[in-house]
């Protein structure tokens, strides 16, 4: 076909006829499929494992499907079926070579993301606020998303949250606001100039810690994918003034003319900043006079009675904070969204305390930082962790926290790195593996046998779920329920 691709920038351009090979079905691939078969494209989905339910769908749309065992089956299918663009599902490798076959058949590469952007005028056009980061990105999505709507505005979450942005985009309630979370993945795959480039209306980087280094081949790599959210930004790039290398970032960014810089932490504020004053949360970047004044938005004393006082979850509070006020809501607004926001599952969330003893899950610490921050808060420790370390190691953790270990649980296919880094740093600390068997219900027995009274058993893996659960969610509500059982049978 002879149109250019650089006409693409409309749900109302001209989809019809072009050939698009999607990579992967499984949420994101299904969204591109289903967005493109209404667009009139011909679509053919490629994917090694295949949710069945999504290839259900696809079968009542008619879109062609294949599942290629191999990469080599992956490309030959590709070939065969000589697509005008390839798009591929965020978890695919970069390495995968399908890529090299892509770049050798001078065929472009989207995401999912970019067709998404391209195709966001459907509706309302709304603006989108991206978030990235290593941790916190879900609950300051979520925060941000609440904090608008308790303005009354239409905002919904989405991206790596679990809804693709493509299905907000073609939601027919339209949005005001589209609050995005971007994995490293996502924004990996997008390019930064061209009909395709993002433009965001507020961006930030939370926080960066390594993490997916196997997916991206190095830690520079990772933080390079992680920086890039700020690219083409329109009103305010918000940074955390704890982690310096975010500002670093924004400084290095490429932004729209006007763009403000808006840092955030624990500190009192300058005058372009969101911070706190002795225990009040306070904006000085959005108000009048902010030389002078600063407007309070909440007190550490109101998040101790809501739960939220936690340093990390302050820094949530703040960065979405500063990335609603940018869109020009009223600080009651944020106030009152403060007041009625209720933290997800699977975040530091106590399931039980009994004999002494609480149990709390934080199976979303898929990584060592956020595993960090919650080994932080508590004074006497059985530790839950394992999985899949993704090519990161956690020395540093156990060595700061091994004073308070009272004995570690290993999890996970493999366990060789917990039991390098306790070995090495936390000799003195007593631990046990769980090797097969019903992996949950004997981890919480092994736990329940080093408690003490007073402990807390945290399960924060520091690593990813999927060698032995369906994700994070499905790693807690085992947790949660081998721990009712547990303490139901001593009762
Ligand atoms: N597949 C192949 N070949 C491969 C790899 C995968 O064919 O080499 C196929 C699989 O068989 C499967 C499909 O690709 O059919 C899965 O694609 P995917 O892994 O990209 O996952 P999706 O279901 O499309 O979900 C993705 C995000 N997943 C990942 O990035 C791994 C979801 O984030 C996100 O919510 C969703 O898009 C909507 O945007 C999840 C996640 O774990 C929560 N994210 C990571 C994280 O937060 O750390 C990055």
């Amino acid at each position: 076909m002879t149109r250019s691709l650089d006409s693409l920038t409309s749900w109302h351009a001209d989809w019809s006829g072009l050939r698009v090979f999607v990579v992967g079905l499984g949420v994101s691939g299904f969204a591109v499929a289903d967005t493109l078969w209404e667009l009139g494209a011909v679509v053919h989905v490629a994917s090694d494992r295949p949710s069945p339910d999504h290839e259900a769908m696809l079968d009542v749309l008619g879109v062609e499907h294949v599942i290629t065992d191999s990469p080599e089956s992956c490309e030959a299918s590709a070939a065969e079926f000589a697509p005008d663009i390839v798009i591929v599902s965020p978890g695919i490798s970069p390495r995968h070579r399908i890529l090299d076959w892509a770049a050798r058949s001078d065929i472009p590469v989207w995401s999912d993301i970019e067709l998404a952007w391209r195709v966001r005028d459907k509706i309302t056009a709304a603006p989108w606020i991206v978030i990235t980061g290593t941790n916190g990105k879900t609950t300051t999505t979520q925060l941000t998303a609440h904090f608008l709507r308790s303005a009354g505005l239409r905002a919904i979450e989405c991206g790596n949250i679990g809804v693709p942005v493509l299905d907000a985009v073609r939601n027919p309630e339209g949005f005001d606001y589209l609050v995005v979370e971007l994995s490293s993945f996502q924004l990996h795959w997008l390019p930064s100039s061209g009909a395709g480039a993002l433009h965001p209306y507020s961006a930030t980087c939370l926080n960066v810690a390594e993490d997916h280094v196997d997916w991206h081949g190095s830690a520079d790599a990772y933080r390079q994918a992680k920086a890039s959210v700020y690219t083409n930004t329109q009103v305010a790039c918000v940074y955390s003034t704890v982690d310096h290398i975010t500002e670093t970032m924004v400084e290095d960014a490429d932004v729209q003319e006007g763009c403000r810089a808006i840092g955030f932490g624990f500190m009192v504020p300058g005058p372009s900043g969101f911070g706190t004053i002795e225990g009040i949360l306070v904006d000085r970047a959005f108000v009048e006079n902010r030389h002078e004044s600063a407007q309070e938005l909440t007190t550490i004393d109101r998040l101790a009675e809501l739960g939220m006082a936690q340093p990390h979850m302050i820094l949530n509070i703040l960065a979405a904070a500063a990335l609603a006020r940018s869109t020009g809501i009223s600080p009651e607004a944020v106030s009152r969204g403060i007041d009625s926001f209720v933290v997800d599952h699977h975040r530091c969330e106590v399931v039980a305390e009994a004999g002494g003893v609480t149990w709390v899950d934080d199976s979303k610490a898929t990584n060592a930082h956020a595993a960090n921050a919650s080994l932080r808060a508590f004074p006497s420790i059985v530790w839950i962790v394992g999985g899949l370390f993704k090519g990161t190691q956690i020395d540093e953790i156990v060595q700061a926290h091994a004073s308070r270990l009272r004995g570690v649980v290993i999890i996970g296919e493999d366990r060789a790195e917990p039991i390098r880094a306790l070995t090495a740093h936390a000799p003195h600390v007593p631990w046990k593996q769980i090797s097969g068997g019903d992996v949950m219900t004997q981890a919480v027995a092994a736990a329940r046998d080093f408690a003490r009274d007073g402990d807390t058993v945290l399960l924060a893996p520091a690593a990813a779920s999927m060698d032995q659960f369906v994700d994070y969610a499905d790693r807690g509500r085992k947790f949660a329920s081998a721990v009712a059982e547990s303490i139901a049978e001593q009762s």
